[in-house]
């Protein structure tokens, strides 16, 4: 048991003791601080865009300029944010916690990804200094290697693919870190499911990170030295580009939605003090969603000429992925029912989790049907459905993640009826933006364009109304939560939510070590052994075992 004294943030103080860190709990805030930062940066692109398009010949910038804003806005938020995030911040911070251990299974290692991370982001701002690209964020040749794109292209593939390199590194350390650190008495189908939503989504970082790695070293040389990779002219080919790129980059999807379905296996079990519903089956379909998600890149290209064969193998097998989502989500849905379920923020934003992954995951089975996709692909449509599985899911459950841990992560709570009510209004906002891009996408809306015809401006307009309350939202939320760390903020008690994973039963913040011995296990979901006391200590174990 410790007493209330150091823990990890004040055990070493000086900024030297933070870069040369190998406490995961550290890398862990500092991975979280980059992301919130470019989170902000691809926000204001997003903002841009939406700005300029408020007025159908385009109000704010020139049609180049456009280009290059959506292309780093799109490129910011999948590779420096909504790629690593969950399982670089809060997986770092809390898996080793939740079986246990004293950290990660190679901590330097650890280390070693967070600079690559960082370093990865410094190419990216050094892409805007000379000048940004205009290749949308898919680099598809002929058009982003002909000659003359610049420092900037060069620069904005090698920022990829050494962010590749950071995202391998943890996949191999999380690994690792499960097979290994588990506690004796821990079972792989004893931990808990933000931990298997991790294993999978590392199995895929590791399998198909490598082939982006390699795309992107080979677009470098042909650029560089037309060796007739993928550009027609010198003899190559460009849809062998999409192959490759999608080959990662559909896996991709899954390495963002995983880990935020984990986060929400927690969330709504601890949140309806029920245990999950068809845990095995949650944690199968996770790995299920990582083998299928391999065999399904060729729906990108049901427009690139590739055979008409091809096409039909790979929309049959796209709708197989919709079979282990479906189990998830009828797995959540059963775990709340009849659940005494508490909304509290991060279960706020859960339950907008489940609607917009709903609809962005019932729209991918229109764009997954061949003969729906060709009217629809490379319209608002598509546009729409990825933000509602990447924005409307994965953020709301980064935010869910965040407002959840962040007491463990900080020992401080923030104002929860602030956090509900900012929830809500990203939760609006988020509709406001999208809902009229599936209308304008069905219509034919096609994106990427600068401009539109006038009879678009209405929902147009709407959809950027929207971009803004979301954005307010999200400041506003942030805000909330700094503000809990201002002198004399609330403390946090070492449980605040009643829940049973291990992280929880250790103070808030943690100890350097996490634990002075492991508290006896009693399984992730098992709520029958906390009792509620109240006033600021919150919630205790009856066994007696308390921090
Ligand atoms: C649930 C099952 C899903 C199915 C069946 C599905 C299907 C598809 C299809 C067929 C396309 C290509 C459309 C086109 O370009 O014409 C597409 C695009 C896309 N999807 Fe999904 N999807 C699903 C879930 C997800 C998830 C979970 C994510 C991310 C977290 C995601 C992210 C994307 C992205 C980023 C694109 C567009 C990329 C681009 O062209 O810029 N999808 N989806
Ligand atoms: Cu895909």
């Amino acid at each position: 048991m410790s007493t209330h004294g150091e823990n990890y943030l004040t055990a070493e103080r000086g900024w030297r003791s933070w870069i040369t860190t190998r406490d995961h709990k550290r890398i862990g805030v500092m991975y979280l601080t980059v992301i919130l930062i470019s989170v902000l940066l691809g926000g204001l692109f997003a903002l841009a865009v939406r700005l300029h398009l408020w007025n159908p010949d385009g109000l704010l910038v020139s049609n180049d300029v456009y280009n290059r804003l959506f292309t780093l806005h799109g490129a910011v938020m999948i590779f420096l944010f909504i790629i690593p995030g969950i399982p670089a911040a809060f997986g770092n911070f809390v898996l080793p916690m939740m079986l246990g251990a004293r950290d990660v299974a190679f901590p330097r290692l650890n280390l070693l990804s967070f600079y690559l991370y960082l370093a990865g982001t410094v190419f990216f701002l050094a892409v805007l200094v000379f000048g940004g690209i205009d290749t949308g964020w898919t680099l598809y040749p002929p058009y982003s290697f002909e000659s003359g794109k610049g420092l900037a292209l060069l620069l904005a593939l090698l920022g990829v693919f050494i962010i590749g390199f950071s995202s391998i590194l943890t996949g191999v350390n999380f690994i690792a870190t499960m097979h290994n650190m588990r506690p004796k008495g821990m079972g792989f189908f004893d931990m808990p499911l933000f931990a298997w939503g991790l294993y999978a989504t590392s199995i895929i970082q590791v399998i198909a990170t490598p082939v982006l790695g390699i795309t992107v070293a080979l677009g470098f040389v042909e650029y560089l030295f037309h060796i007739g990779l993928f550009m027609p002219e010198y003899g190559g080919d460009p849809v062998l580009f999409q192959h490759f790129f999608w080959f990662y980059s559909h896996p991709a999807v899954y390495i963002m939605i995983l880990p935020a379905m984990g986060v929400v296996s927690e969330v709504v079990s601890v949140f309806s003090r029920k245990p999950i519903f068809g845990y095995r089956f949650i944690a199968m379909s996770s790995i299920a969603i990582a083998i299928i998600g391999f065999l399904v890149w060729g729906h990108h290209m049901f427009v690139s000429g590739q055979s008409k064969w091809a096409s039909v193998i790979f929309s049959v097998l796209t709708l197989l992925v919709a079979i282990p989502s479906a189990i998830k989500v009828f797995n959540w849905l059963a775990t709340m029912y009849r659940g005494s379920i508490r909304l509290d923020t991060p279960m706020v934003y859960v339950l907008s989790f489940l609607l917009l992954f709903g609809v962005g995951g019932l729209t991918g089975l229109f764009l997954g049907s061949l003969s729906t996709d060709v009217p629809l692909h490379d319209t608002y449509f598509v546009v729409a459905h990825f933000h509602f599985v990447m924005v409307g899911s994965v953020l709301s459950a980064f935010m869910a993640a965040l407002h959840y841990w962040w007491p463990k992560m900080t020992g401080r709570l923030y104002d929860e009826r602030i956090g509900r009510w900012t929830a809500v209004m990203v939760l609006l906002g988020f509709l406001l933006t999208f809902v009229p891009q599936f209308i304008m996408g069905a219509e034919g809306a096609p994106r990427r364009y600068a401009t539109y015809p006038y009879e678009w401006e209405l929902l147009s307009r709407l959809s950027t109304v929207g971009a803004f309350v979301l954005g307010s939202g999200m400041f506003a939320s942030l805000i909330n939560l700094l503000q809990s760390l201002r002198r004399g903020g609330r403390r946090a008690p070492a449980n605040p939510w009643g829940a049973a994973t291990l992280e929880w039963f250790t103070t808030s913040p943690p100890d350097p070590h996490n634990f002075h011995g492991l508290p006896p296990l009693t399984g992730p979901y098992n709520f029958s052994v906390l009792q509620y006391i109240g006033g600021e200590t919150g919630w205790v174990r009856r066994d007696g075992y308390n921090v």
